[in-house]
């Protein structure tokens, strides 16, 4: 409503992991205008599209405000929040009294790691239903980065990333931060960064399949062959160790297994790999040098890393190369952010701890080992359709669209169709949640508080931003958190009409129970009560954020109790500071910071070890001949969002996004010209899309971009429907896992190409 009077809000944007600060200009409850907030401490006015298109997401008619249930016709009809509520009971409940606990799966995705409430009682619920079958993105994404540093570092959140504004010269190795606004290092307006590295005279090197705009913005780029990473890396650590070009510096007393290294790197010589990888074995020697001079200097590496056969091998590689080079934990090399609700890898005594633990359980289908508490996501499909003892009869998703994202969507579309029950949080009726029973949507992200409690982990500098709601929710509608306390409460077997406010009042005397038993914490032995009436009248995700913010490195602690902390920061103190808080650049944390039981870093874990005799094998088999088979990637665009911001006009208008690249030898060795249809067949299935032949792609590789194929009549997407693409992952294969953390192997793909007979819709 309008009230004729505009004013200005500030919030920080939720959809990337950039993070940029957002300037809004409303009317009542209208946005009018969407800017980057120029006195954001940390994005300094960046924006992009997507921030830019937050006003038209709040706004857009077809996002539900209302809940959907399956009504006996068979179809999804709009249902008010009591009537869902007890749907959900009623349908949860007969699954968990007829099939057992196991019965019941969840599937969390992407936004998961964002949104505050996801990321605080996700675990509640999850804990609630007491299922081993719980999955999310993180097995088609950054598993393999996280297990790598759990065995290296001891915390699979003790992750390294680039110290990007300091650095002289950068590795960017599968990363497209042009396209993705970086991951797994949070650095809003990253290629204003890039630009400024270069500036300032330092190099930037990108080694991709694909000559991506963060290649064309690079002082060189080598195409890779998909899923090679590891042998380039490894003969970068070759070289930097024949050479004896190595300098652990201040690391030489941290380090476990270095000695083994030099036997381990030994088979993977520039000229051994360089077949095989498509990079010149020259390139590769010179890179290695380059790295090893450099006066500072960092490897990364993202999604073309992670989520391929040699994941796991290639994060690992990426830090023996930061630490070789003696640029692990120094400015100016990788290092470990310190977030303002403390380190997540750095809970318990400092300096040494469990590390990363075996395996718990297994699969049921596949026998695939259980990875930080989860399942592969890949085994979802299998685990619904397979019978027998112990299968999946229902499940929920939580802000998850997984038939476009994991692998063969097309089993895993048939899987829930076939479901005895399915309830799906999310905002969207899209190509997943169509199957659900019944769908609870939840605030917009203009209605709902935000604090970036996971991403803030990977941030390239210590910075926090906390941003209260914007707009008031609908009428009825509750918080997100409300909405997973009630869902725990009916997967705990309460009922549908458990009150929230008493379960979520359990939960958080148990945390200040917890915080006041934690030595060197400003609440060690306080009374939980009074820390309790001290956070009040807070409730749910924020009383819980304050309690961490306040425990926090930089936190205000409890003065009201006669127990200060180091600083100052509380929800209060960023509430007061809407352009954020900065703590400055990051510092070094070694050795505090490590959790493995030796107390040092291991540089050649057991775990990675017994991986290589399968990359030795790749070395010594054949190298791919000119006319081999064809490995397809993906690839991301600056106006997508995954799966999900295909419903806005102004982020899908233009030319069509959803065309398969191939090189022009390629093309013609198939028949293949400039916008003909193309088939596309895989182990698994076939997809036909328009080609797009290019040169920006490696001889013997296509890309399709991921998180297209709509155009459903059950879904409410009118604008996506209407420019529906393809599903690249109905090509992507659900037997093809990464062997150390159960990762899909969506990077290199085998694929055949045809010409199609009629051009795709
Ligand atoms: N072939 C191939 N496959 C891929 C990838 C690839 O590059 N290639 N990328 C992989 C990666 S990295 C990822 S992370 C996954 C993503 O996989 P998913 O997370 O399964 O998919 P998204 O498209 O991110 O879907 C997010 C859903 O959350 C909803 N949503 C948005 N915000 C919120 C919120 O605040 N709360 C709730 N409850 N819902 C919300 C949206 O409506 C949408 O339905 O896909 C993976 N799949
Ligand atoms: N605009 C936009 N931003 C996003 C997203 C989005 O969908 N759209 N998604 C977000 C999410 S969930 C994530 S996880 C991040 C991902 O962030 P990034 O990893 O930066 O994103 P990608 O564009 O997938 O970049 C991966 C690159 O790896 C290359 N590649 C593929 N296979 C291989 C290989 O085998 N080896 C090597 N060396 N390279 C390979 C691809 O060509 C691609 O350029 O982006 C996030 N940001
Ligand atoms: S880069 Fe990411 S965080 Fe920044 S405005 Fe775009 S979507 Fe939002
Ligand atoms: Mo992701």
């Amino acid at each position: 409503m309008s009230d004729g009077s505009t004013r200005v809000s500030y919030r920080s944007c939720a959809l990337c992991e950039a993070s940029c600060g957002l300037e809004l200009t409303l009317d009542g409850d209208r946005v009018l205008k969407v800017r980057g907030d120029a006195a954001d401490v940390f994005s300094h006015g960046f924006i992009c599209p997507k921030g830019a298109s937050i006003g038209s997401l709040h706004h857009d008619p077809d996002r539900l405000r209302m809940p959907l249930r399956r009504g006996p016709d068979g179809s999804l009809a709009e249902c008010g929040w009591e009537e869902a509520f007890a749907a959900v009971a009623d349908g949860l409940g007969r699954v968990q009294a007829a099939h057992g606990r196991d019965a019941v799966a969840m599937y969390t995705g992407n936004p998961g790691a964002h949104a505050l409430a996801l990321a605080l009682y996700g675990r509640v619920l999850a804990k609630a239903l007491g299922t081993r079958n719980l999955y999310t993105a993180s097995t088609v994404d950054q598993f393999p980065k996280m297990y790598a540093s759990a065995l290296m570092f001891g915390a699979p959140l003790s992750v390294a990333v680039p110290d990007l504004d300091r650095t002289d010269f950068l590795l960017l190795i599968g990363a497209n931060p042009w396209a993705s606004n970086g991951s797994l290092m949070t650095a809003p307006d990253t290629r204003g960064r890039l630009r400024a590295l270069r500036r300032r005279g330092g190099r930037l090197i990108v080694i991709d399949p694909r000559r991506t705009q963060t290649a064309t913005a690079a002082d060189r780029h080598h195409f890779i062959r998909p899923g090679t990473d590891a042998l380039a890396l490894f003969a970068l650590v070759q070289v930097i160790l024949a050479e004896g070009r190595s300098d652990l510096g201040r690391l030489a007393p941290m380090v476990n297994g270095l000695e083994a290294l030099d036997e381990l790197a030994a088979p993977f010589t520039p000229e051994a790999v360089a077949p095989h990888t498509g990079i010149p074995a020259a390139d590769l020697r010179a890179l290695a040098r380059e790295l090893a001079d450099a006066p500072s200097a960092a490897v990364y590496g993202r999604f073309g890393t992670s989520t391929q056969s040699f994941g796991t091998v290639a994060s690992w590689l990426i830090d023996v190369l930061n630490i070789l080079t003696g640029n692990l934990d120094t400015p100016g090399g990788a290092m470990f952010p310190w977030p303002a609700v403390g380190h997540a890898g750095s809970k318990g005594p400092a300096g040494s701890g469990r590390g990363a633990r075996p395996p718990r359980f297994h699969s049921r289908v596949r026998g695939q080992a259980e990875i930080l508490g989860e399942l592969p996501a890949a085994c979802l499909a299998e685990e619904i359709d397979t019978p027998g003892e112990g299968r999946v009869r229902a499940l929920i998703t939580l802000a998850g669209n997984p038939v476009l994202s994991l692998p063969n969507g097309d089993r895993l579309d048939a899987a829930l169709g076939d479901l005895e029950f399915m309830v799906s949080v999310d905002f969207y009726l899209n190509e997943t949640t169509r199957h659900a029973d019944v769908i609870l949507p939840v605030p917009s992200p203009l209605e709902k508080a935000h604090y970036e409690l996971i991403i803030a982990g990977f941030s390239i500098r210590d910075v926090a931003h906390y941003s209260p709601a914007t707009l008031p929710r609908p009428d009825g509608m509750p918080e997100e958190d409300e909405t997973l306390l009630r869902l725990s409460a009916i997967a705990a077997g309460l009922g549908a009409d458990a009150d929230p406010g008493a379960v979520d009042a359990a939960i958080a005397l148990g945390l200040t129970e917890r915080e006041s038993a934690t030595s060197g914490s400003p609440a060690h032995g306080l009374d939980p009560e009074a820390i309790l009436a001290a956070l009040a009248p807070r409730t749910g995700a924020e009383r819980m954020l304050d309690l961490m913010l306040r425990t926090g490195p930089y936190g205000l602690g409890f003065p009201e109790l006669d127990a200060p902390g180091p600083g100052e920061t509380c929800l209060a103190h960023l509430e007061a500071h809407p352009h954020g808080v900065d703590y400055g650049p990051l510092r070094p944390h070694l050795p505090e910071i490590l959790r493995t039981p030796s107390g040092r870093i291991e540089l050649a874990p057991a775990p990675i070890l017994a991986d290589l005799p399968r990359l030795r094998a790749r070395l010594t088999g054949p190298a791919p001949g000119p006319d081999g088979e064809l490995l397809m990637i993906g690839r991301r665009d600056l106006r997508s969002n995954n799966s999900w911001m295909h419903n806005l006009d102004k982020l899908v208008d233009g030319p069509l996004r959803c065309r398969l690249q191939i090189h022009p030898a390629d093309a013609a060795r198939a028949g293949i010209a400039d916008g003909d249809p193309v088939t596309v067949r895989s182990r698994v299935g076939a997809i036909t899309a328009p080609a797009q032949v290019t040169d920006a792609i490696m001889p013997g590789v296509l890309s399709l971009p991921h998180g297209w194929g709509h155009g459903r009549d059950d879904t409410r997407q009118r604008v996506a429907n209407a420019h529906p693409g393809v599903n690249l992952n109905v090509l992507s294969d659900d037997l093809e896992l990464e062997p150390l953390t159960g990762t899909a192997v969506l990077c290199g793909v085998p694929v055949r190409v045809t010409r199609a007979a009629v051009t795709p819709a």
